[in-house]
């Protein structure tokens, strides 16, 4: 992979003399999706195992999701809030009652959903709970990830995603991931926390899966204490986790749920907040909002994207999918030294790499794979994510699971 063709370095080189230098891509530019997969500049086709972090779940190009994109663009495609449209109110009413809520607040990116979960919060503690003007705290765990924005990074532990974009936004307490005594702690000993933003499934940190029992237990402190539980399930929503909610493993209903990504199945930004008619009517005319949040052409796609996941029982097929993928992937662990676990719900799973004596194991495995025709990338120096849209059928998955011991034990 590493001699990429001519064609491929050409539009390499545009990137790299034009373009921030804000990510190191895996060598390969892609040029058409369909389904599972993804053809480069020369036409090789590869198996997509990342779904661009979980927003192509429905699968590149659905054509439910591109009819409807296609025509709702020519004929209405953003007229702002400052007037109605034929498709918000619509969409609005799909998808509160899809996933049981009263009110959504519709956005475009993940990091402006969970922004504006962090607003909605905090405008609930001063004017319901009556915590004391701009002392509200809402706790995060270590290793989470939700977004990049300067105050999303405020409360990272990641060097990476907070150095140097000081000075940082107060108001955050991290404590430690999967540890429900230590939010019952904290909710004992300080009044002032008005929320807990966590990830049912950590993504970022590798598809990092708490312990049965960990959301109900924090949702239950929460209620305890009057604190709003809100899940980011901007990664582990919309049928990735096995479930349509990976909060629905423990029937946990998220006094806010936070989506993203798959809500639109990769074809356009769009995110979206969830809550009760008593949380959400905090926020009034001109106190929250943006240009395109809400626009008729996210509200078609977001429809269409969530009828596919229905009608094609996308959740279903990642709950059985993701059981057998992990049994494979353990079966790897067990004969290679270099395969330390896998762990994962749904296919959302990741790969730990023992990468001693070889820092970058993971990457040149992924070169590996990307040569052999299957993309995925590391997450953090030693973990490989792997993440098919949830289209894959079991003979597609049985030839990537062969793609992937060939990967891993050829470097045995
Ligand atoms: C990148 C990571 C994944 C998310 C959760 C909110 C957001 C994300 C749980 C924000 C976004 C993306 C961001 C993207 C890569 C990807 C990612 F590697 F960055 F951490 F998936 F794990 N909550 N995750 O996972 O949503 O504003 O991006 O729409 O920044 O490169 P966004």
């Amino acid at each position: 992979m590493n001699n990429t063709t001519n064609k491929s370095n050409t539009f390499v080189q545009l990137e790299d003399r034009y373009g921030a230098h804000n990510y190191h891509p895996i060598p390969v530019v892609l040029e058409r999706g369909e389904g599972v997969y993804v053809w480069d500049v020369d036409g090789k086709r590869y198996y997509d195992f990342l779904s661009a972090y979980s927003a192509v779940n429905q699968g590149h190009c659905h054509p439910k999701i591109i009819d409807t994109l296609i025509r709702q663009s020519q004929k209405l495609t953003l007229t702002s809030r400052a007037f109605y449209n034929n498709k918000l109110g619509p969409y609005e009413q799909f998808i509160t009652e899809y996933f049981g809520y009263e009110k959504v607040l519709p956005m475009n990116t993940g990091a402006e959903a969970v922004e504006t979960a962090i607003k909605l919060c905090r405008k609930w503690a001063y004017e319901r709970k009556g915590i004391a003007e701009n002392q509200a705290k809402i706790v995060v765990c270590e290793n989470n990830f939700h977004g990049r924005t300067t105050t999303i990074v405020s409360f990272s532990v990641d060097p990476d995603a907070y150095t140097h974009y000081g000075p940082y936004t107060p108001g955050f307490v991290v404590i430690p991931y999967n540890d429900a005594a230590a939010l019952e702690k904290l909710l004992k000993e300080d009044k002032t926390i008005a929320g807990f933003l966590v990830e049912p499934v950590q993504g970022e940190a590798g598809a990092y899966v708490p312990d049965d029992g960990y959301l109900k237990k924090c949702a239950d402190l929460c209620r305890a204490h009057n604190v709003l539980f809100i899940a980011d399930e901007v990664q582990t929503g919309i049928a990735r986790t096995g479930k349509l909610l990976a909060c629905d493993y423990e029937n946990v209903h998220p006094d806010i749920l936070i989506l993203g990504k798959a809500l639109s199945g990769g074809a356009y930004p769009v995110s979206a907040v969830l809550s009760s008619n008593e949380i959400m009517e905090v926020i009034h005319p001109g106190q929250h909002g943006s240009t395109f949040g809400g626009n008729p052409v996210a509200a078609a796609v977001a429809v269409a994207a969530l009828e596919v996941v229905r009608d094609e029982k996308l959740a279903e097929k990642a709950y059985e999918l993701g059981i057998y993928f992990r049994g494979a992937m353990k079966k790897l662990c067990d004969e290679s030294e270099i395969a330390s676990f896998v762990r994962g719900k749904g296919l959302l799973n990741a790969l730990v790499i023992n990468n001693e004596g070889h820092k970058n194991l993971a990457w040149d495995i992924c070169l590996k794979l990307a040569e052999n025709g299957l993309l995925a990338k590391p997450t953090h120096t030693n973990i490989i994510r792997f993440a098919p849209p949830l289209v894959i059928t079991r003979t597609q998955l049985d030839e990537c699971i062969e793609i992937i011991n060939t990967a891993v034990k050829s470097f045995v």
